[in-house]
This record gives structure tokens, sequence and C-alpha cells, in this order.
């Protein structure tokens, strides 16, 4: 099948792109490459060293014959021209990764919560918006997240999106309903998640598009069979307090000899997924589409759940490293059980590469390998979620000054 990737050159995008491309199908790679100006931005870079575009879809072809597309183009504001490629190239189907995807850098300033808002919002109206004006039956596969729960749970698992509730009406008697999961977004990155599902709900449900939501947990891990063919390839690995998520980071930290950063107690518990099981749920979502007319189909793309000071110990153990308890910078429960129904890959085939496979692997293959290129200013988390209050215009204090 013809598959647009939109946000083909990020962390996920790319060994997805790669993947699809080695199964035969026909990859078209869409990005504005933000995510390589916000890294100018932030003075920070991958840990491991990207190639640019051009190379890599270069040494892509060399190696395995197969040539990936790539249009410069920004989702979020270049409507136009995204519907004109939709319309010249009609794809079966459009893979979206494309949006500002860290809740730190999301809660920096004013600023930061703005751009993640218009860039992710627009960017996911505009794909589904372009989609209906085509008048084409395009199967949407959104890359979301399990913060779009909130990470407590009720006594029960996390359903796969929906929520069969009963309701007692005035009469007396009681309805029962299919809701979507009551959103609990915890940083402005994750609340335009939330919304991403009522742009969903509504386009499947007004103009029967056909979309599958993946609420991805925390994506652990580099390369996949695709990246290790060759070191032009290889994917990026965000280690800096922003773009750094927490098992990669102690993966690096360990790696450098820096104490492992855990946020409060650690007592956070969070649902967790392989890169390598991430490009192959996208190719499970996309051989399984929804018919035209089912509702939008929500998984849970995670394999395990684990508590960040459990994950740190883990890490400790494998590699002697120091643990530093620190203030929390986010605003979060310190503690929280999760459980998390995920039957719906599994049963598709998904095998998951576990943390006791992958682990070990990832610090000697990634960790170590790159440890020289890591810039050890960047690690600590500077983005706080509560900023302090301004200090009242009376106050003893400000009269003074
Ligand atoms: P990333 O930042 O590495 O990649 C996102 C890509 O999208 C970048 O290449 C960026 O340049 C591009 N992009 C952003 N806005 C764009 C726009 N307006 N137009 C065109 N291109 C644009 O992020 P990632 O880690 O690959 O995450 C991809 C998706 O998966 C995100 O939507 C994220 O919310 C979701 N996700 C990621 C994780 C994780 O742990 N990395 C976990 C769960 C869900
Ligand atoms: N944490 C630490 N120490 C660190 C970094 C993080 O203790 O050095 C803690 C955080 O406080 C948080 C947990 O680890 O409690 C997870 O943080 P994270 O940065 O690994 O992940 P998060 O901010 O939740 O975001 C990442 C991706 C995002 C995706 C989300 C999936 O960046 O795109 O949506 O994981 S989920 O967490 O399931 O919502």
């Amino acid at each position: 099948m013809r598959v647009f990737v939109l946000g083909g050159d990020g962390f996920c995008g790319w060994p997805t792109a790669l993947h699809l491309s080695n199964l035969g199908h026909e990859v078209v790679i869409l990005d504005n490459l933000s995510r390589r100006n916000i890294d100018n931005e932030l003075e920070a870079g991958s840990l491991t060293p990207i190639a640019t575009m051009g190379v890599r879809l270069a040494a892509w072809q060399e190696r395995s014959g197969r040539a990936i597309a790539f249009h410069r183009i920004d989702i979020a504001q270049e409507y136009d021209r995204l519907l004109g490629l939709i319309q010249q190239q009609q794809p079966d189907a459009i893979v979206h990764f494309a949006e500002q995807r860290a809740a730190p850098y999301s809660m920096k300033s004013a600023w930061h919560k703005r751009y993640t808002v218009n860039n992710n919002l627009n960017a996911t109206h505009n794909v589904l918006c372009a989609i209906v004006e085509s008048g084409q039956d395009i199967h949407v596969v959104h890359l979301g997240t399990m913060g779009v729960y909130g990470y407590g749970t009720a006594g029960m698992k996390i359903p796969e999106g929906y929520l069969e509730v009963e309701i007692p009406t005035e009469a007396g008697d009681r309805i029962s309903q299919r809701i979507l999961y009551p959103p609990n977004p915890g940083s402005v990155y994750h609340m335009t998640k939330t919304q991403d599902q009522l742009f969903f709900f509504y386009y499947n449900k007004n103009d029967r598009v056909r979309v599958t939501d993946l609420h991805q947990g925390v994506v652990w891990g580099t390369n996949t069979a695709e990246t290790r063919l060759d070191e032009r390839l290889v994917n990026r690995f965000d280690y800096d307090g922003d773009y750094g998520t927490v098992l990669n980071r102690f993966l690096m930290q360990a790696a450098i000899g820096y104490p492992l950063t855990v946020h409060g107690t650690g007592g956070q518990t969070r649902a967790f997924i392989h890169i390598q099981d991430t490009v192959r749920c996208i190719q499970l979502a996309l051989e399984n589409p929804p018919e035209r007319g089912e509702p939008v189909k929500i998984f849970n793309q995670m394999t395990e759940t684990h508590r960040v000071r459990d994950l740190a110990t883990l890490v400790s153990q494998l590699t002697g490293s120091e643990v530093a308890y620190l203030d929390n910078p986010r605003n979060e429960a310190a503690e929280n059980e999760l459980w998390v129904e995920n039957r719906c890959f599994l049963d598709l085939g998904l095998q998951p590469t576990t943390l006791s496979k992958g682990l070990l692997l990832e610090v000697t293959e990634v960790a170590k390998k790159y440890a020289d290129r890591c810039d050890r200013t960047k690690i600590p988390c500077t983005s706080t979620w509560v900023k302090q209050s301004p200090k009242p215009a009376d106050s003893p204090v400000s009269q003074q000054a």
C-alpha cells in the first residue's frame, strides 16, 4: 500500500518508515524538520549521530534497493500543499506522528505551550480536513498517548479507549452507554492528545473517516532491525532534560557515570514499549484497519508497566550506578498504580521485547558506544510545571525593591 508517514524524520517515525518500506510498502515521508530545529533552540542533540534526511534516504536505497520519498512540509501550516499531496498521490493510509511530543518542552513557557497547542491541534485537524476534502477513503493511524487517561485507575484495568457506563435516569431505570475513557491530561502536550481524540471522534462520526488511535506508553530503546543495517540509518536518542524519556535517560546516565535522576520518590508508574515493538504495532494497525462506518479503533500500545524507582534500581543493578532522588519538577502524583488492557495487539500477534531481554544490549550497543557525545549540562530537567507565583504588588518585599 502507499503510506504517508507524517513526522517520518522523528524517533518513532524514522524506524517506522524503514520498517514499512522493508515490507514492500510505498512510503512517503512528510516532515518539516521542526524536531531538528528544536535541537538548535535547546542547544542539545541526539546522543546518536543522526544523518541528514538526504543521507538517510540514500543509505536506505543503497542498502535495501527501495526508495522512500520525502517532502519538507509543515502539516500544521501548509494545508493546501498537504491537500495537493493527498489528491495527487492518493495514499491508502496516513500514519500521523507529526506533533510536538515532549511534555517538559510544552511546559517551558507560554510560548512553548502555545506552540504545542497550535502545532498539534492544527496538524491533526488539517490531516482530517484534507482527507474529507479529497473525497478519498484513507485510513489514519495516529500516535496518541497513554497519558490521555491520566495514570490512575479506579481499581480496574484501563480499557482500550472506551468505557461502558450505566447512568441512572430520572425515571428511575438505568441506561448503558459506551463513552471515551475520561481524559485526564498531565501537561499541555498531553492535553493536545486528549483533544486529538475529539477530532477523531467527530470526523469519524460525521464523515466516516477510518481512524486507529494508538495510545502509546513511553518508548525506550533506539534501534530496530532496519536502523541497525547501516550507521547512517541510526535512530535518534534523546537524553536532554526536555526530550529524553525516563528509561533511555537512565541508560545514558549509567553509561557516563551520572547519578540516575529519579523525580521525587520515583513512585510514578508508567507504561513502556520498545521501539522495535512500536514499528511492529504500526504494521499491525495498518494491516487491520477499521471498516468504513466503524467507530475509531483505539489500542493501548504498551507492553509493560514499571515504577520509575524500580527502573532506576534495575539499571543500577546492571551497571553499578548511583541513584539520585531529586525534587520533582512536574505536577504529578508521587505514587500511582497502573493497570492497562493491551489485548488488542497481543491478539494480533505482537510478541513484546521485554526489559529483561533488551536492556543490557541497549546500554552496550548505544549508551556506552556514544557516551562521549553526551553534553552533561543538558541532563537536568529545568522545565517546571508550576511557576513560582509572582509576589503581590503591595507585599513588603516588592515595596522595598
Ligand atoms: P519526535 O519529536 O522525535 O518526532 C516527531 C516528528 O514530527 C519530528 O520529525 C518533527 O520534525 C515532525 N513534526 C512535528 N510537527 C510537525 C509539523 N507541524 N509538520 C510536519 N512535521 C512535524 O517524536 P516521536 O518520539 O517520534 O513521537 C512521535 C509521535 O508518537 C508523537 O505524536 C508522540 O506524541 C507519540 N508518542 C511518542 C512516545 C515516545 O516515547 N517517544 C510515546 C508515546 C507517544
Ligand atoms: N522522570 C524521572 N526522571 C527523569 C525523567 C522522567 O523520574 O529523568 C519521570 C517523570 O517525572 C514521569 C515519568 O518519569 O513521572 C515519565 O516521564 P518521561 O519523560 O519518560 O515521559 P512523559 O513525559 O510521560 O512523555 C513520554 C513521551 C510522550 C509520550 C509519553 C507516553 O515524551 O511523547 O506521550 O511518554 S505516557 O507517559 O504513557 O503518557
